[in-house]
């Protein structure tokens, strides 16, 4: 890109880049054998279904490439405002069958590929996860830029390129084993290198202070690495526009060392390399804790840097001031995790772009907006001061200053209040100083929000509480999630879908979800309501081909389908979970044959994944494998009760497993969840929630109604009084839970010995997560359950009505919220509406 390109003044060549996508049988096989030929090397007599996955997928890229160019420069002509979510974890799983659905070529793709005797849902089956991300926060970014694109926000996500991805979970003896995710060990259709676009970005080194302002200096380092850029196209459902995720890969190919090659050492030669290339190896598999290693501070740089880099030199083309870039550019942080690109941007603006510190902060904090995801403290980030100044000596000297003001500011307002000013000081005067990530954010944003009503009140109560008596209620805001109604209705349910389009009478609820009011009314249509049910059940029985393809267990899609999927961890309470299966297999053990017979047939499964350093979490994945062996293979039992570990749950095996719920639970001590986004997934596929009074769950309740979720547990502010009970008394089980435990405890799944720390961490450990507090109203929300579910007509109602209310939870209202009340953004179409 050396140079400025001269205007086209080609018109076929315009023309052509501005076709309409082509949709004929003949144009598309067209394309996929010149694919399959060309890009592959491959004759139509060799090709198999991955090559013919390979070269589908470029045949589909083909048309979307075409829009996204004119996407991005359309949006570039008009100087749109333009939002960067920045997130150092996208989870979008695949893009094929999503890309067919956007642009609306599924059926013709079909059709292409049966006549050559493939089935379209098995190719779609050949494409791997791009899993770059743990749980909820990664993938609520991924539904965030699908909504922008859909929605037509001008909208970029910013990530990182992680070689390996969230790591594949293998299920061994019973235990959790990680292997390496290597997604891209295959070519990959669906990212775009664009080595033109690379940014130094520096480490370590020292300062050297201007001499005429005192507050701006020359960084010079000699450790500089490059990160180059990789663009994921984000097909917009409905419309032309396709956002853009642009991800950052450490470049190494100048830190190869010829002279020392050339010298004979051939290690010393790639040791740049390597130093380089591991910056963005792994992504790291903590789900809310911090792992706080130097490695990730590093990742977290590499990142800020890149992306303000890339951001402003998208801004400088403009030729506006420096002070004008909130005008045109809104950054919301996704976590703490890019934080860094706060004092970058301030580096940047003051050192290299000549701004005051007061137009730099301005600027800044006009700029940023933050969004918290957990209250949990072991998740909150915080680095210690000698570790930061070591590798960004410049940044740690900025957050000084950050907070010096910020703590000047404060003492002016409140004179003498020592007390308040080391609570809000961004430097934790702890045995080692540490810099509080979150408080970093909170003074560099405009805007903070929380990510559910409870949890944003929570926030405020809490780790912001002197903020907001600080800096004023209106900078503290919640957004509640949603999730997006393209991937987690009209793709992963395709028989529901249809119903719906059915009774809306066309495909608009798929970018308007406020649609699915109309079918309240036909909540008394009879063959309407045979067919959600059969739809329902159609879900479940692919289901149960799933789960015997996975794990070799055998279940009946005639039982209910009770499930609990989402990452592995103490508040989330699975232990509470396999516990209450415990006690139901030992209530069924004492029944005779004849009672079992009227039992409700309930089939329960599980997923998740356990951080690799987190051993409480794999020992529960321990005991519910235990568990399930020896109930899957008690033939008294038989289909009365099943229990199924489903290994390696990700993006695609959840759209698998959520459309065949019919109970799906959602059961954190109460105040501990922030939101949950999978919970509005499974209400959105005609599921039920049995949940605590915790995160969205409420909100759920509110808008679907008392008689649609089944509720349990105590209050968030009943938790800390019981906490402190529990801390100086002896926790005391309930007939039940003591059942559970002796079952345990007599070795009935296996040697006891294993299990007994996760017993003694409830019974000796204070319950932190208290089970013995909610574990009686959780058994009675079960047989509340079972009874409704036995109400069969009933059951059919509430699931029909509960899908009817949940527009609020789509990204797109939520990312609409966000346009209006955080970024001051509005919709640019490109084109028109495809709907
Ligand atoms: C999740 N956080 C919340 N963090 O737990 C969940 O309640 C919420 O619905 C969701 O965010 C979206 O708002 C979460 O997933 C992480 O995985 C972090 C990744 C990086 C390290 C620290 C945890």
């Amino acid at each position: 890109a050396q140079g400025k390109t001269p205007a086209c003044e080609d018109n076929e060549f315009r023309a052509y880049s501005h076709s309409e996508i082509a949709r004929d049988a003949a144009t598309i096989k067209n394309s996929v054998v010149m694919h399959l030929t060309t890009t592959f090397l491959r004759t139509p007599d060799s090709m198999d279904s991955g090559h013919a996955y390979l070269a589908s997928a470029f045949s589909v890229r083909d048309r979307l490439l075409q829009r996204w160019n004119l996407t991005n420069e359309y949006h570039s002509n008009i100087g749109a405002k333009t939002i960067y979510y920045m997130s150092l974890e996208f989870l979008v799983g695949r893009t094929f069958d999503n890309a067919l659905l956007a642009l609306q070529l599924r059926d013709e793709y079909a059709g292409v590929l049966g006549d050559v005797g493939f089935r379209l849902e098995d190719i779609i089956d050949e494409e791997r996860d791009a899993a770059l991300g743990n749980g909820g926060l990664g993938r609520l970014a991924a539904c965030y830029v699908d909504s922008m694109a859909s929605s037509n926000y001008p909208g970029w996500g910013y990530g990182l390129r992680y070689r390996y991805g969230m790591f594949q979970q293998q299920i061994i003896n019973g235990y959790q084993v990680e292997a390496p995710d290597c997604w891209l060990d295959s070519p990959n259709p669906w990212e775009f290198p664009r080595a033109d676009v690379t940014y130094p970005v520096k480490f370590y080194g020292h300062l050297v202070r201007d001499p005429e302002v005192s507050y701006r200096y020359k960084w010079e380092s000699n450790v500089v690495y490059d990160a180059m850029a990789f663009d994921m196209p984000v097909p917009g459902y409905g419309t032309e526009n396709v956002g853009n995720i642009r991800l950052w890969s450490c470049k190494t190919n100048g830190l190869f060392d010829l002279n020392k090659f050339n010298a004979g050492d051939y290690q010393g030669a790639t040791g740049g390399q390597v130093a380089a290339q591991i910056l963005t190896d792994v992504l790291y598999p903590n789900d809310n804790t911090n792992e706080g290693k130097e490695l990730r501070l590093r990742q977290e740089f590499l990142f800020c840097s890149a992306t303000l880099q890339d951001i402003i030199a998208r801004f400088k083309k403009t030729g506006k001031p420096m002070t004008q870039l909130p005008e045109l550019a809104a950054i919301q942080l996704n976590d703490t995790h890019p934080t860094l690109g706060i004092p970058e941007l301030m580096r940047i603006l003051i050192d290299e772009e000549g701004l005051s510190w007061d137009e730099a902060w301005d600027t800044t904090t006009k700029t940023f907006a933050f969004t918290n995801h957990t209250v949990l403290p072991e998740a909150m980030e915080k680095w210690p001061v000698p570790m930061m100044d070591k590798i960004l000596p410049r940044h740690m000297g900025i957050i000084y200053d950050i907070n010096l003001f910020f703590l000047q500011s404060v003492e002016e307002r409140f004179p003498k209040d020592r007390e308040l000013l080391r609570n809000i000081s961004i430097i934790e005067e702890s045995n080692s100083q540490q810099v509080r990530m979150a408080y970093l954010a909170c003074v560099g944003s405009h805007k903070v929000n929380g990510v559910a009503a409870i949890h944003s009140d929570i926030i405020k109560q809490t780790i912001f509480k002197d903020f907001v008596r600080i800096q004023g209620e209106d900078k503290f805001i919640n957004k509640t999630n949603g999730v997006s109604p393209r991937r987690w209705v009209n793709e992963c349910n395709p028989d529901m879908s249809r119903l719906i389009t059915e009774a809306v009478g066309d495909r608009s609820w798929i970018n308007d979800l406020t649609k699915l009011k109309v079918l309240e009314s036909k909540v008394d249509d009879k063959e309407f309501r045979q067919s959600w049910w059969e739809a329902k059940q159609k879900n479940k029985a692919r289901l149960a081909e799933y789960i015997l393809a996975t794990t070799g267990i055998n279940v009946s899609p005639d039982a209910l389908f009770d499930v609990q999927v989402k990452r592995i961890h103490e508040y989330k309470r699975q232990l509470m979970n396999i516990l209450g299966v415990i006690y139901r297999y030992h209530r069924l053990k004492q029944m005779s044959a004849a009672e079992r017979t009227k039992e409700l047939h309930r089939v329960v499964v599980f997923a998740g994944k356990a951080a690799a350093g987190y051993w409480v979490a794999k020992q529960v994945i321990k005991l519910i494998n235990s568990v399930a062996e020896v109930v899957n293979s008690d033939e008294e039992i038989g289909d009365v009760l099943k229990v199924v570990f489903i290994p390696d749950y990700s993006v695609t095996a959840a759209e698998y497993i959520i459309p065949a719920s019919d109970i799906s639970q959602h059961i954190s001590t109460a105040g501990t969840e922030a939101s949950g986004t999978s919970n509005m997934k499974f209400v959105l596929n005609g599921g039920i929630i049995l949940g605590t009074v915790d995160g969205a769950n409420i909100e759920i309740g509110e808008e679907v109604g008392e008689e649609q979720i089944f509720f349990f547990g105590c209050l968030a502010h009943e938790v800390d009084e019981f906490r402190h009970y529990l801390r100086f008394h002896q926790p005391k089980p309930d007939e039940a839970l003591q059942a559970a435990f002796d079952m345990i405890q007599s070795n009935t799944f296996g040697d006891a010995h294993i299990f007994q720390p996760l017993i003694d961490a409830v019974l000796c450990g204070g319950d932190v997560y208290l089970l013995t507090v909610d574990f009686p109203s959780y058994v009675e929300a079960h047989k509340a359950v079972e009874a409704a579910y036995r109400q069969h007509d009933d059951w059919v109602t509430k699931s029909i009505l509960s899908v009817s209310r949940m527009a609020k939870f789509s990204s797109d209202r939520a990312v609409q919220e966000y346009a209006e009340e955080i970024w001051n953004i509005e919709p640019a179409p490109v084109g028109k509406s495809t709907v």
